[in-house]
Order: C-alpha cells, then sequence, then structure tokens
C-alpha cells in the first residue's frame, strides 16, 4: 500500500474511534493521523513546532510527549480588555458572583468588577518591601512580602466555601531569617471586602534562601478539600540537590489542611526526617496546577533550556529534578550527570523543546465554548501565548497556541462561572482579558 492510502484508511479509522468517543471530533489537523488511537504508532501529523530543538539529541519516551499535532478547533472568539493598568498581575480568581480578586506582584490584592471596574487595593493583605522590608513591614506584626525578582505577591485561590466563610489563601515571598521562602497566608474578607481580617500564615516552605528566583507557587483545592501548593527549587544550583530529598520543601508539591495542618495520609507523614507536608518530589519550578474533572491534580512546570513539562501529579511520586530531565543548562551545556528516564521516576506527560515558559493553568468545563470542553489551556510567559492542549488517556492528542498577535506575556487563565476564559498579563501595565465565542 502506498503511504497515502495507508494515511487515509488511519485517517478514517481515527475519526470512527472520534466519534464512537465523543471526544475532539470536531478537531482538524493539519494533515491526516494523529497518535491518538494508537500511542505506538508513527506521528505522521504535522506538529506545531517546528523550530529546532535546543537538546535534538534527547528522545521521547513515547510517540506524543512532545511535538504534538497540530489542530484547530475553529472556534471563533472575542477578546474583550476587561481593565488595564494592572502592575504585573499574578493571578486571576473569579469570584462566585461574576468579580474578580487580582494579586499584583508587588503586593496589591484588589477585586476587578464583572465589567471591568477596577477597585482599591485590600487592607490588611501584609506590608511590602520591594527588595527587603519596607518600612511599613514593621507594623502590625505581620510578616512582610518582599518583592524582589520573581517574589512578591503570588497566587490566590478561593476557600472551597467561600460563599459561606469569605475566606482566601494566597501565596507570597516571605522576607524572614536567612533570606525570603514562599509562604501561603489565609484570611476573610470583611462583608464590604475592603479588607482582611483573621489574617494569618498557615505554611511556610524551608529552608529560606537568598535570592529572588523560583518560588513556585500555584494554589489549588482538590476535591478532597486540601490544599495543593506548588514550590520552586530557588533556582541556584547549590540547591538542586535539595529537590530529591525530603527534609526541606524546595522543588515540591505540598498537600496541607485548610489550617495549615499536614494530613496523616500525606506520603512521607510518618518518615523521620521527611517534611509531613510533602505530596510529591522532583520538581523545578511549577507556577501552574490544575485539577480535571476527574479530580486529578495537573502541573505544568518551567523547566530548563528545552526541558518545560506537563505532569499528572500523583501522591508521593517523583518527577526527576534534577537527576532526571529533558532540556540542557541555560548555557548550552547538559544537565550535569541527568539522563532523560530512570526507572522510580515519572515521565512528564508531555514537554516543550523549545520553552513556552508556563503559568496559570486552566482545565475548561464550561458551555460557552463546547468545543474546548477537556482541554487544558496554559499561560505563555517569554512565548506570548496561550497553550491549548487536547489530551486523552493521558497523553497529548493536539496543541493549539492562540492570543500570539498580541504580544504579552500571560500569567493566568481561569475560567469564570460564566463559562468565559479570563487571563492576566504580566507587564507593568497588565491587562485583564476575557474571551467569549464571537458575537
Ligand atoms: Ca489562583
Ligand atoms: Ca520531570
Amino acid at each position: 500500500m502506498k503511504k497515502n492510502h495507508i494515511e487515509f484508511v488511519l485517517t478514517i479509522l481515527l475519526m470512527t474511534i472520534g466519534a464512537a468517543c465523543g471526544q475532539n471530533t470536531r478537531e482538524t489537523t493539519k494533515t491526516s493521523a494523529s497518535t491518538a488511537a494508537s500511542p505506538t504508532s508513527t506521528q505522521s501529523c504535522a506538529p506545531l513546532e517546528t523550530r529546532p530543538a535546543n537538546a535534538p539529541e534527547q528522545k521521547p519516551a513515547f510517540p506524543g510527549q512532545t511535538r504534538a499535532c497540530a489542530v484547530n478547533s475553529n472556534v471563533a472568539f472575542d477578546v474583550t480588555v476587561l481593565a488595564k493598568g494592572l502592575d504585573r498581575p499574578w493571578a486571576v480568581e473569579p469570584l462566585p458572583n461574576g468579580d474578580f480578586l487580582i494579586t499584583e506582584k508587588p503586593g496589591r490584592l484588589r477585586i476587578i468588577s464583572a465589567k471591568g471596574e477596577v477597585g482599591e487595593p485590600i487592607g490588611g493583605l501584609l506590608p511590602v518591601g520591594q527588595g527587603g522590608v519596607s518600612a511599613a513591614s514593621g507594623q502590625g506584626g505581620l510578616p512582610p512580602i518582599t518583592a524582589r525578582g520573581q517574589g512578591g505577591l503570588l497566587d490566590v485561590a478561593l476557600s472551597p466555601n467561600f460563599e459561606r466563610d469569605r475566606t482566601i489563601f494566597w501565596s507570597f515571598s516571605e522576607q524572614r531569617t536567612g533570606g525570603s521562602g514562599t509562604s501561603v497566608a489565609r484570611g476573610r474578607l470583611t462583608e464590604d471586602r475592603r479588607n482582611l481580617e483573621q489574617v494569618r500564615v498557615i505554611f511556610r516552605a524551608m529552608p529560606t534562601y537568598n535570592n529572588g528566583l523560583h518560588f513556585g507557587s500555584r494554589l489549588a483545592f482538590g476535591p478532597d478539600g486540601k490544599l495543593y501548593i506548588t514550590l520552586g527549587d530557588r533556582f541556584d544550583r547549590p540547591n538542586r540537590p535539595k529537590v530529591q530529598q525530603l527534609d526541606n520543601h524546595l522543588g515540591k508539591i505540598i498537600r496541607i489542611n485548610p489550617d495549615g495542618s499536614a494530613p496523616e495520609d500525606n506520603p512521607f507523614a510518618k518518615q523521620q526526617g521527611a517534611m509531613p507536608e510533602i505530596w510529591t518530589l522532583g520538581h523545578r519550578n511549577l507556577q501552574s496546577a490544575a485539577f480535571d474533572e476527574q479530580g486529578r491534580l495537573w502541573t505544568v512546570e518551567h523547566g530548563a533550556r528545552g526541558g518545560d513539562e506537563l505532569n499528572l501529579i500523583e501522591k508521593g511520586k517523583n518527577y526527576g529534578w534534577a537527576v532526571v530531565s529533558y532540556g540542557e543548562e541555560y548555557s548550552g551545556e547538559p544537565l550535569a550527570g541527568a539522563v532523560t528516564r530512570r526507572k522510580g521516576y515519572e515521565d512528564p506527560v508531555y514537554y516543550w523543546d523549545p520553552v513556552i515558559a508556563p503559568s496559570g493553568a486552566q482545565f475548561y468545563t464550561g458551555n460557552a465554548f463546547p468545543a474546548w470542553r477537556g482541554n487544558l489551556f496554559i499561560g505563555g510567559l517569554a512565548s506570548q501565548r496561550l497553550v491549548r492542549l487536547a489530551i486523552r488517556d493521558n497523553r497529548v492528542i493536539g496543541e493549539e497556541h492562540l492570543l500570539t498577535d498580541r504580544g504579552q506575556r500571560i500569567r493566568d487563565v481561569r475560567q469564570g462561572p460564566d463559562g468565559a476564559l479570563y487571563v492576566v498579563t504580566d507587564e507593568t501595565n497588565g491587562e485583564l482579558w476575557k474571551i467569549t465565542p464571537k458575537r
């Protein structure tokens, strides 16, 4: 049989399977077959990524682990700029009434109304220093945020009972003895939503370190009611071995109760010398965490050059950094002593070489865009785009890049109660965008 004929037969087969599954039947790949139905088949579609790889000698563990098929959902949408002039917004968190909580990295938390009216900074958060502790930091007895480098006020998440308890959780880089560390605090919005009360820090990543890099940190509540926190490796090479050790929080995913205590069923809770909050280890810097409709946690992490990766997170597992990883040093040197696969370490579900520089993620579940249901959306910082992944059977079966014409770093993406997608851009004149079906 000629190749074209084989591809034609494969296409019909895949279309039939796709229709039977009722999934992604609206996807159109640029050529014929995807790797979806048969993970062992040779990828014969046109991949979205065509630029040279930084580490071309590294081979994927399975077909489709990188350079997935380009797909086009043929969805027409409008982008409305709801708000401008935000100062490096890091998180957009939709409120049940259609408004939004927005964090700005220098240390402000605001409410933006559904129509885009930008509220005054909410009081009582925590005082903020630029690269250190401001005069205001010493007042009130609350720990200061240090807004140095990648640090500052980072993510915000609503309590699972927000409509009853008005409680929110936020992550920030905290100035402490010996440097800074990622911390998580909780507090209750006053009824008028102008202030926070009953503020207390419930988690402090240890040890501290004196730089402004790789703090993580997304917050996501699981269906189990636990708070999951992603933490970075603090970048510098002397910290890397700590990522593989359980006596510290660097490069870990953390799982805590809403009061900050460690659940007894955490994988290392009873292991001597291990931090009881650890859920998984071996991560580099994660700024994306999202639960899917089945209640499974997925994260996307900043890898080294050519090593950004998507992982499906499972209790107690080791995701490899910095001994098992794709990619190379920013200098172009190989990662010292690292391999791309090893027994006992998790393969990423997907990796990008070149990277997207991921931040913020959301599985789409709404009604506004039926063609996007089940897809994972990921913000791209350096790549200045919104990445859409079609996923089936724990494999990426298609990739599309959206909003590439706007030239802005995308820091976070969330789905609102109206089914629209909301995006904030990591700029000093940052924006909040609303993505709706084209009118
Ligand atoms: Ca958030
Ligand atoms: Ca990994």
